[in-house]
């Protein structure tokens, strides 16, 4: 039963912090709970500019809106209040994400519930005291709106087929594939109640068939996917990839399988695309460590594994695989520090991924197989509270590291979540194995978890470059130029020659994948000063031409000098609405012109000076928003530098 007193203290807690605002006090490569969630953090995404939305599964949270326990609400990230949402249907373990046209979507869930997580009598039907409906099929969206009332439009949507588990990915025109999952809850896949198939929203005709979901049972829940640069979707489920086509409906190319960890969701690796760069020209290639070395025929069924989990160490494995290589292997990266089940990778903006959550020992998911009481039903154990930094482009060998990062404060166990913020940290929420809330768990650390914990970068309280002041980005077809200050570049004129602008989807966060999380540099060249003043522009192209590289939709871009990000600026990449992209090929940028060489006698450099770098205003250059009626309004100015209070 779920006991209401730690639900009050948490609410208490939630108005404390909401006093106590100062993000002065974070303390770099280190946390900070930042106050606590009315429902508990299952699955997240940033909604707008300091916006962040929570989705639990549908539980007795003592939180209530329109009469039931409430499982979704969104959280401010500079007040650190909430607002609760009236999710309706039964949210229990959707997938999401975004839509090209900025509204975000979540499919599939479970049949609707009472306390316990059981199903209703009769089933399907609405009834006291959680009301919810049944969301099987349910397709669900909100578009946050300025005056932040904005809530879901749910129960009003269904998809073709029942999904619990399904993986949600955006398509170049920003439209959404939705993949896989089951009809009903259960520790991994049943033949009897799987969906080897697939449809899209806006939906297409009826869900077609997949068979690389029927050759991966019972490890193809949440089928790992990416849209690939050549339109091809690379899914990953059991130990085995392929490239699928989207035209043809068939397997374009089987890829080897790895004799590595399982990935999927209960082994649950973290996963993530590193990121695409010019000087690796777009490359595009997956990263998943750790998750669970255990043969397929031991995973068991909707019942529980076929052994206990709770003893066995989660594996170290890091893999690498660029599908669409010639000849993709299975690369292998350096390994984690301990093994880890669930941990979750999330892009900083400097290129960098902060790992953290998740458990050394066991899998995700839970049963009533009682192997450990203490724990009531979690399956996974030892709580992992060690952040890591990985660094892609660092050499084999030293690609993780945990130089200056504290432990985090709260465990992240199954169903917890981390995304990025605007200000480059990283909000962590959740951690629930329970059917519905307790709090009665002998090991209190498998109770459902309401706490936020943001985590700080390193170099969290360096002064930042200007928040670059661009609202739209088009595939191809111009460029845009960024006036770079003195105090941009730290009075260094040689760090003209390391800002760069990024832009990062931070994804749909659910059981350790981001889902749709992706970053990109965008090429660009600069032009320094030539008077002798630190300043200077920065000529960046738009985004590389073709959307399936990047896919349409709302994301972040942050100016990077020297290793530190701007703030985030968020950004609609393409045209904001679904259908033709409109994509341009790349127009050339200007050669980069570097500062001129100091003057090596008569001391004419003289006193470093003009640190405001003169005008902030950019100029605009000639390509810009010329192309084809493309909305390309983007900035040619910087916010001013002011802003950005930190230091
Ligand atoms: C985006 O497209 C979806 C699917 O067609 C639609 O439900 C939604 O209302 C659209 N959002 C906006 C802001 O137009
Ligand atoms: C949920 O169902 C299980 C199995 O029938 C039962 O043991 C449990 O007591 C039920 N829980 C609640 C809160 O009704
Ligand atoms: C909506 O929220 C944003 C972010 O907290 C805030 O800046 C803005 O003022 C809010 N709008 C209204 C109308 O309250
Ligand atoms: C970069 O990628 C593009 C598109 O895939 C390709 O045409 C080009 O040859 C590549 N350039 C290099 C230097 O590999
Ligand atoms: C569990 O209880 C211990 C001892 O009371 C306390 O220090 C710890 O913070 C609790 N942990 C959680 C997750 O509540
Ligand atoms: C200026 O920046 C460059 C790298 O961008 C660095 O190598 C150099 O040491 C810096 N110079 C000073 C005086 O800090
Ligand atoms: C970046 O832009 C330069 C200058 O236009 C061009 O030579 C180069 O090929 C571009 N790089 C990529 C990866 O597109
Ligand atoms: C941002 O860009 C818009 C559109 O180009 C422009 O109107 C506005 O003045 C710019 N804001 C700043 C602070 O530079
Ligand atoms: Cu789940």
């Amino acid at each position: 039963m779920p006991s209401r007193r730690n639900a009050v203290a948490a609410a208490a807690a939630a108005v404390a912090a909401t006093a106590a605002t100062s993000a002065m006090a974070a303390t770099p490569g280190g946390s900070e709970i930042v106050g606590s969630s009315s429902v508990s953090g299952m699955m997240l995404f940033n909604s707008a500019p300091g916006k962040v939305v929570i989705l639990d599964k549908t539980e007795g949270n003592a939180a209530r809106i329109n009469g039931h326990p409430a499982w979704g609400e969104e959280w401010d990230t500079q007040k650190r209040t909430s607002r609760l949402m009236n999710v309706v249907t039964n949210t229990f373990c959707a997938g999401g994400m975004s839509l090209g046209n900025g509204t975000w979507a979540v499919f599939g869930g479970n049949e609707n519930v009472g306390p316990g997580g059981n199903s209703t009598t009769p089933r399907f039907s609405t009834t006291a005291p959680y009301y919810d409906g049944d969301g099987g099929a349910a397709a669900r969206f909100y578009t946050p709106n300025s005056q932040n009332t904005s809530d879901w439009d749910d129960g009003n949507h269904y998809m073709k087929r029942r999904r619990w588990y399904p993986t949600v990915e955006a398509l170049a025109d920003g439209t959404l594939w939705v993949g896989g999952g089951e009809d009903y809850g259960g520790y991994v896949a049943d033949e009897g109640q799987n969906q080897p198939n697939f449809e899209y929203w806006p939906p297409r005709g009826d869900a077609i068939n997949m068979d690389f979901l029927t050759q991966t049972l019972p490890m193809n829940l949440y089928p790992l996917a990416w849209l690939m640069a050549s339109g091809l979707l690379f899914v990953q489920a059991g130990q085995d990839a392929i490239l699928y086509n989207l035209d043809t409906n068939s397997v374009a190319k089987g890829l080897p399988s790895t004799t590595g960890p399982m990935k999927v969701y209960p082994a649950s690796a973290g996963v993530a695309m590193l990121p695409m760069t010019p000087a690796n020209n777009y490359t595009q290639e997956v990263l998943f460590c750790g998750g669970v070395q255990r043969p397929l025929n031991e995973w068991g069924n909707g019942a529980g594994p076929l052994y206990n989990p709770l003893p066995i160490a989660a594996s170290k494995v890091c893999e690498r695989i660029t599908p669409e290589a010639s000849n993709p292997t299975w690369e292998q990266d350096d390994d984690l520090i301990n093994g880890r089940s669930m941990g979750t990778f999330v892009y900083l903006p400097d290129g960098k991924l902060w790992f953290g959550q998740g458990v050394r020992m066991g899998t995700g998911g839970y049963s009533g197989q009682n192997y450990n009481k203490n724990l009531g039903i979690s399956l996974g154990d030892q709580p992992d509270f060690q952040p890591m930094l990985y660094d892609p482009t660092a050499p084999k060998g030293s690609r993780f590291s945990t130089d200056g990062l504290s432990p985090m404060q709260v465990q992240r166990m199954y169903h917890s979540t981390a995304i990025l913020l605007e200000d480059g940290s990283v909000l962590t929420a959740g951690s629930n194995p329970n059917a519905d809330v307790s709090f009665d768990n002998p090991a209190n650390y498998t109770n459902t978890e309401y706490r936020l914990e943001q985590w700080y970068p390193t170099w969290y309280n360096e002064a930042r470059p200007t928040q670059p002041n661009v609202t739209q980005i088009a595939y191809g077809g111009g460029s845009f130029d960024v006036a770079l200050s003195g105090s941009d570049l730290s009075n260094n004129i040689t760090n003209i020659k390391t800002a760069k602008m990024v832009v990062i989807r931070p994804g749909f966060a659910t059981h350790g994948v981001n889902f749709g999380q992706r970053y990109l540099e965008l090429n660009s060249t600069y032009t320094a000063n030539q008077d002798g003043s630190v300043g200077g522009t920065l000529h960046v192209a738009n985004m590389p031409p073709n959307a399936n590289i990047f896919q349409p939709g709302p994301a972040m871009a942050f100016l990077v000098v020297n290793g530190i990000p701007s703030i985030g600026q968020h950004v609609m990449i393409g045209t904001g609405q679904l259908g033709d992209q409109r994509v341009s090929d790349a127009t050339s940028l200007p050669a980069s012109q570097d500062p001129p060489a100091p003057k090596t006698s008569n001391g004419g450099g003289s006193g470093s000076g003009s640190s405001s770098g003169g005008t902030q205003s950019g100029q605009s250059s000639g390509a810009v928003g010329t192309s084809a009626g493309v909305v390309a309004s983007l900035a040619l100015a910087a916010v001013a530098s002011a802003l950005v209070a930190f230091a």
